[in-house]
């Protein structure tokens, strides 16, 4: 479908896991709040509060640093469980109002909402239900940016946060993109972005005047994409997530191996590679699979259920001993584990 005919939300809620913990604990209301490491634990911040942002703390800042910098701050350790649980009721939320829904992480989706269930004409009068619809359910506040692309509506949802909506027409779409910082077009890391500073691109409109030849020699396969970009231009359809089934990891030994705590040894630096792996999904399972390849190539695989979600390392670890044990894997495990 061309670009001008599309209409596409961004919605990206507040300060999601600090605005959580302030919601359901009254005491960190209007407080710097860090969600992530102990202060003096190497931990790094995951989010904080638009409170502890006056201050300069920010994701992926060191806590000990965040701590120097304010003191007073509040560290809530995360809670992602509940995380998941909003996640899920905003996903809710979206996909009454469409099936073209675009998850980019727990906080953040982009949907099409150019045909939409309740009929509604007006993208922007979507975004802003969807945005009352969240407050309602939730008691959490969502930013969202309403455009034809998913360029200027990712944009646009930054625009005015926390709890803003804001709207790039086609008409507007132009003085936007002319007026927007290099840094803030998705694709400029620190730098590309050093690299169109020295080739004097400051902003949208700079971009807009090198042609197609000189980006890609400057940018190879990039190139193309900043130039379709600084005219407006991004065709990139909104497409719903294929759920994912599984995550696993294995690993083939040199020799074979036949003591249980060398095995559980493996298995326990697998079970820390599928928690980072889940962690940074943002997701986890319900059935743990170990899968073991003998010397002679059989492969056996057994499967336990969790009482509750499987995601540390702990937890995938204990539920694989017991597989271990209870199926009497441990004859001579090869070494696959999944
Ligand atoms: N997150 C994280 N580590 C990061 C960045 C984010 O764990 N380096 C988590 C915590 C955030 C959530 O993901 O609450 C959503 O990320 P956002 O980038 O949307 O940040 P926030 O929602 O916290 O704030 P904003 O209001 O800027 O969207
Ligand atoms: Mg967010």
């Amino acid at each position: 479908m061309s670009d001008d005919l599309r209409k596409i939300i961004h919605v990206d809620m507040d300060a999601f896991y600090a605005s959580v913990e302030q919601r359901d604990n009254p005491e960190l209301r209007g407080k710097p709040v860090v969600v992530g490491g102990r202060p003096d634990s190497r931990g790094v911040v995951a989010t904080c509060s638009y409170e502890a942002r006056k201050y300069g703390i920010h994701s992926a800042m060191p806590c000990a640093r965040a701590y120097r910098l304010c003191p007073s701050t509040i560290f809530v350790l995360p809670r992602f469980a509940v995380y998941r649980q909003v996640s899920q009721q905003i996903r809710d939320i979206f996909f009454s109002h469409t099936d073209l829904v675009e998850p980019l992480s727990l906080d953040e989706a982009y949907l099409d909402v150019t045909k939409n269930k309740q009929d509604i004409q007006s993208a922007t009068w979507v975004a802003q239900k969807i945005r009352e619809e969240i407050r309602t359910r939730t008691g959490l506040t969502a930013s969202a940016g309403v455009s034809y692309n998913k360029f200027l509506a990712k944009i646009a949802s930054d625009v005015q946060k926390p709890d803003g909506l804001t709207v790039v027409t086609p008409e507007q779409a132009e003085a936007f993109i002319a007026s927007l910082p290099i840094r803030r077009f998705h694709g400029v890391g620190r730098v590309t972005e050093r690299k169109m500073l020295a080739l004097g691109i400051h902003n949208g409109a700079d971009l807009y005047l090198h042609s197609l030849e000189e980006l890609q020699h400057y940018f190879g396969k990039s190139g193309q994409y900043f130039y379709t970009i600084a005219r407006g231009v991004d065709l990139r359809p909104v497409t719903p997530n294929r759920i994912r089934k599984s995550i696993g990891k294995e690993t083939t030994l040199g020799d074979d191996i036949a003591d249980v705590g060398q095995m559980l040894t493996i298995i326990g630096d697998l079970a820390e590679k599928v928690a980072a792996a889940l962690q940074h999904k943002q997701t986890s399972g319900l059935t743990l699979t170990l899968k073991v390849k003998y010397a002679d190539f059989q492969i056996v695989t057994r499967s336990i259920s969790g009482e509750s979600p499987i995601e540390t390392a702990e937890e995938i670890l204990s539920l694989a001993e017991k597989l271990l044990k209870k199926r009497r894997l441990e004859t001579g495990l090869y070494g696959c584990w999944g």
